[in-house]
């Protein structure tokens, strides 16, 4: 009975033994979270889905070394449906939760500029893959930081593609009236007056099923072209109906139209339309060959654009909070001092180039592209044609530059 009631004990301290071991490994590993916010649900998903996608890829391949030092990486994406009051609600989430400590987003300007103000007032750094709006770094928030190009420099570009193609004499401007589609819109209608181009309209709208009323009037002005800065889910229906209505001319819009939705909902309509993007085509980043690979092998479809933007943002966040937690001694770094860290990159070496932020936040030299829709089939969306690339500085590069050389 004696030895019966030892045998007992002797279990009872193994697994109390056991158990406390698994409590001290536990506590030894200290969790850190990353955060996206991009529309998961509505009509821009696949954009925003193919950028949670693309930091996840990122967080599995590129957070061993912190690891190493005894964290753990946890992901936690948030769905802002595209939409500015849901992204800053999701924002005020985010920042109570003081093992975030960094965001990679947003998809749209529009949902980006006030969440981050919400980021800003708590010291939580965001990287953003996609948006382009001036007005995201313009502002001089210390958290904003984007890996992609501004919308004055993609509007002046794309209007200067049409100006070159010397068939154009006169263009009518259309925007979605949200912060993204009437800013590039109005950047591309200065950019066309300047190269002398007649801009015989000018015109915001929320419509998105039946654009019957807009079109006929234009059909009546025959512009030479169209420029649309919007987003694929809005203007592909558009030119569809555009073209079913005869218009013949040229359409062209902003990196909201590249997404391989944008083949999917125009169809044939959509062929031969241009567009610029601040995102390169895989053939421009060799170095992406392998993330396309992984991301293709891994989620079963390729990334859309700005998906290795997504996966250089969350790079250069990761190091960051690696060198903030070494300078840290080992311990859980604050937010600012991620941020600070983040803001201070320079020549980082991503997949789409060596990334430097200039003392805004915008990429201290960018990348635009001119590319033209080659095709219907949605799968075979990387197989546009790149017609023109050109790197243009940030506006505060440009007056450094300006500066050293008055000198
Ligand atoms: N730049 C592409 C996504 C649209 C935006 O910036 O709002």
């Amino acid at each position: 009975m004696k030895t019966k009631r030892f045998l007992v004990f002797v279990m009872l301290m193994v697994m109390a033994l056991a158990l406390s071991a698994v409590a001290v490994q536990a506590q030894d590993t200290t969790i850190i979270k990353i955060a996206s916010q991009s529309p998961l649900s509505g009509g821009q998903a696949l954009a925003g889905t193919s950028m949670r996608n693309a930091v996840e890829l990122a967080i599995e391949q590129l957070s061993g070394p912190l690891t190493e030092m005894g964290f753990e990486i946890q992901y936690v994406p948030f769905d802002d449906q595209a939409t500015p009051d849901v992204g800053v609600a999701n924002a005020q989430n985010m920042v109570n939760d003081p093992a975030i400590l960094g965001v990679i987003g947003h998809w749209n300007s529009g949902v980006a500029i006030p969440s981050s103000e919400v980021y800003n007032a708590n010291d939580l750094v965001m990287i953003s893959p996609a948006n382009t709006n001036p007005g995201v770094t313009n502002r001089g928030l210390s958290v904003v930081n984007r890996v992609c190009g501004r919308d004055d420099n993609q509007g002046a570009t794309g209007a200067r593609f049409l100006a070159e193609l010397g068939s154009v004499s006169s263009v009518y401007v259309l925007h979605d009236r949200t912060a993204y589609g009437q800013g590039v819109a109005e950047f591309f209608q200065a950019e066309a007056e300047r190269q002398g181009m007649t801009v015989l309209g000018f015109e915001g709208t929320e419509e998105r099923a039946n654009f019957e009323g807009i079109i006929q009037p234009i059909l009546a002005l025959a512009p030479d072209a169209i420029y649309f800065g919007g987003i694929f889910d809005q203007t592909a229906v558009f030119i569809g109906q555009a073209r079913a209505a005869g218009y013949a001319g040229i359409f062209m819009g902003p990196d909201g139209f590249d997404s391989s939705d944008f083949a999917s909902i125009a169809g044939e309509a959509g062929v031969n339309t241009y567009f610029t993007s601040a995102a390169g085509p895989a053939s421009v980043f060799p170095a992406a060959a392998k993330f396309i690979e992984d991301y293709t092998a891994k989620f079963g479809e390729a990334p859309q654009p700005y998906g290795p933007e997504s996966y250089d943002a969350t790079a250069v966040l990761l190091r960051a909070i690696m060198i903030a937690a070494e300078l840290n001694g080992g311990n859980v770094p604050t937010r600012a001092q991620v941020a600070s860290i983040v803001r201070a990159t320079t020549d980082f070496p991503g997949l789409t180039g060596p990334i430097t932020f200039d003392a805004y936040g915008d990429r201290a030299v960018a990348s635009y592209y001119v590319l033209q829709v080659k095709t219907a089939d949605p799968a075979a969306w990387g197989s546009n044609e790149l017609l023109q690339s050109v790197e243009v500085p940030s506006p505060y590069t440009l007056l450094m530059e300006t500066m050293m050389g008055s000198n």
